[in-house]
């Protein structure tokens, strides 16, 4: 049978399980990535698991959010991740070496490998050819230990691109467009695989772009062929060994198809407060801006700063305009300074920030309040910039650059100069020098963790009740973000490996009374939450999770789910529900109490859950969509306990 790439890459780690969609497989994980602020609990949980040296052919522990050191919560993580990465045989990216995504695809990534990650924008390797996928923590961890990742099986969205990009759109244009056409959940259930003839006018580094905010349709994964592309690539970081072919066979079916023609795009823009609120760049033209920043993993390449260095270059950006440089890698940073990059960026007004994620996720670069902040950047949920009423566009670095020279947003396409003509050096620079190589196994066993006073362990959760009561202490709309569920941000993020700590500031920005209403009645069986559509949409943060967990949250009733958060929410333990249908969700408010019996019974049997209203005569018809193992898990009070349980048999 001809297979699509996609198919090829699952069925080549096909552990169990049948390739119909929506039925859930289990996948050979080759590689992992994490990152410090996900990656913490993760070493924790392999702590937990008692596990002796990492099982997978690659992982890499990256350090790149957590890069502000204003206390020692933030270095004490450093060193117990260095710790951990030595103890379990991982490679060890140090504090500065970049952003995981592109430093992973620079110097790790292998076509027709599978790759997870406890970052939802691991989906960005998929442009090496490789089946990559975001995921929580605990995930990854059982991943690094040797188990098979769970998933329901993706339907394959084969987009096919024909076409060239005229001057002054790029690739972030074209996952904006895809934005623009399918909104912020159009992916969910989905692996989005582009071929076609218009591949052949995207480098290695655009495929990155795209591929990366893939995670923003709320796809399981997006694939890029393994194609003459990637070999150059593989080439020009000196590991041409690494590529093979992987190529769609010629009548390759997919189960949804679409076409983008390049040649037809324009400048496009996401306004506040989500990365699925796509307009044309002219529809906002001439709005003020008070910050343009360039960088993160959404935009990462060399050619994407070297572009915003020649756009500004032998010019000012517009007076009060901060423009903010955030390389996303030393490599392309020491690229940016040998090619005099750096000396065209300076001069205008540019400010240097260190290599890593940085205001992606709030960590430094807040704008002002309420004052328009333009970013290459893949989320602009709210309050994410790190400033609560924030106003973030999401664009191009053309048009970011454009934007700051003049002090409003501005359509590349307007500006009196010639389409800068910049490709990638020929012969990029090789850096290994913040890389560590893993240790050999006998090494890896001498090491011993360094705990500072902020790593606090994770507490034991007890087992799925069969009677529950729970008042309902949130109602929300659709879309809720992991952002405004547990916020990022240089105030939150120094706390991902502290969770009664990192708990306080759950639900803040919907609600900062929830907090102590929560604690109020946590030993007295804690509470429900309510939503819409898409809820957690966004990171793949576990912490979203665990820490309503602790809070008391033993079950969550939505109308759907984001993939991440769905899988964070059964592995911690907190029943996922949905509403049989839309109007059902019109009879809870918040505050109401409802009662579930026989709740063990119930899941096991089948999909069907009934909760009653307290002192409402009112009956609320839900659903599960578990699988026989989810349910398992969910009985013993979540995935840690349900691993304890099966290793002591
Ligand atoms: C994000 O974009 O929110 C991040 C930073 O990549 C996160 C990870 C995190 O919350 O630490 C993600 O998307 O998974």
């Amino acid at each position: 049978m001809a297979l699509n790439v996609t198919q090829k890459l699952i069925k080549d780690h096909l552990v169990s399980g049948e390739m119909t969609p929506g039925e859930e497989i289990g996948l050979k994980i080759d590689q992992t990535l994490t990152q410090d602020a996900t990656g913490t609990m993760v070493m924790l949980e392999l702590e937990a698991m008692g596990l002796d040296y990492a099982k997978t052919e690659v992982s890499a522990q990256y350090v790149d959010h957590n890069l502000i050191q204003e206390d020692s919560k933030n270095p004490d993580d450093h060193l117990f991740l260095e710790s951990a990465a030595q103890r379990f045989g991982i490679y060890f990216s140090r504090p500065g070496n970049g952003v995981s995504h592109p430093v992973h695809m620079q110097r790790l990534a292998v076509p027709g490998k599978t790759l997870l990650g406890s970052d939802s924008h691991t989906c960005a390797n998929g442009a090496m050819g490789m089946l990559a996928m975001g995921a929580g923590g605990i995930d990854v961890a059982m991943a690094i230990a040797g188990e098979p990742f769970y998933v329901k099986m993706p339907e394959v969205w084969g987009i096919y691109l024909e076409g060239e990009l005229p001057k002054w759109v790029s690739a972030k244009d074209v996952i904006l467009e895809l934005l623009r056409r399918h909104d912020v959940k159009g992916g969910v259930g989905k692996i989005i695989e582009y071929h076609g003839p218009g591949l052949k006018n995207l480098s290695a580094d655009d495929r990155h772009v795209i591929a990366n905010m893939g995670a923003e349709l709320g796809a399981t994964g997006t694939v890029f062929p393994s194609d003459d592309e990637v070999k150059r690539y593989l080439k020009s970081q000196d590991r041409e060994e690494d590529w093979t072919e992987i190529l769609a066979d010629d009548d390759a079916k997919y189960d949804l198809t679409e076409t983008i023609n390049l040649s037809e795009l324009e400048p496009l823009i996401a306004k506040p407060s989500s990365p699925g609120n796509v307009v044309p760049v002219t529809e906002v033209a001439g709005e003020p801006i008070y910050q343009s920043y360039i960088g993160s993993s959404a935009n990462p390449s060399y050619r994407d700063f070297a572009m915003a260095a020649e756009i500004v270059k032998g010019k000012q950006v517009a007076h009060g305009v901060s423009y903010d440089i955030n390389p996303s890698s030393r490599q392309i940073l020491t690229d940016l300074v040998k090619h005099g990059h750096m000396a065209n960026l300076l001069p205008s007004g540019a400010r240097l920030h260190q290599a890593g994620c940085n205001g992606c996720i709030g960590m430094g670069q807040a704008p002002a309040t309420g004052k328009n902040s333009l970013r290459t950047t893949p989320r602009n949920f709210p309050g994410r910039s790190g400033t609560k009423e924030d106003s973030v566009f999401l664009c191009s670095p053309e048009t970011a650059a454009a934007s700051a020279l003049f002090g409003k947003i501005t359509d590349p396409r307007t500006l009196d100069m010639d389409y800068p003509d910049v490709k990638d050096p020929d012969q990029p620079t090789i850096d290994m020098t913040l890389l560590d190589k893993p240790l050999l196994p006998e090494e890896a066993k001498q090491v011993e963790l360094q705990k500072g006073p902020n790593i606090a362990s994770i507490p034991e959760m007890d087992e799925l009740p069969d009677e529950m009561e729970l008042p309902v202490l949130l109602k929300m709309g659709d879309n809720i973000s992991t952002d405004e569920i547990l916020a990022g941000g240089a105030r939150v993020l120094p706390y991902r490996s502290n969770l009664p700590e990192i708990s306080k500031f759950t639900f803040e920005i919907v609600d900062d009374s929830y907090y102590d209403r929560a604690m109020d009645i946590r030993d007295e069986g804690g509470h429900a939450l309510v939503g819409g559509y898409n809820y957690g949409q966004g990171s793949s943060r576990e912490h979203a999770a665990l820490a309503p967990r602790f809070l008391g949250t033993r079950v969550v009733i939505v109308k759907d789910f984001a993939r991440i958060h769905w899988q964070n929410l059964v592995n911690f333990g907190v029943l996922p529900l949905t509403f049989s249908t839309d109007e059902e969700a019109d009879k809870l408010e918040q505050g109401d109490v409802l009662q579930f019996s026989g709740l063990r019974d119930a899941i096991q049997k089948g999909e069907e859950v009934t909760a009653t209203v307290k002192g409402k005569n009112e009956e609320v018809k839900l659903r599960h969509t578990l699988s026989s193992r989810q349910v398992d898990m969910m009985l013993k009070g979540g995935l840690i306990n349900w691993v304890r349980d099966r290793d002591k048999k």
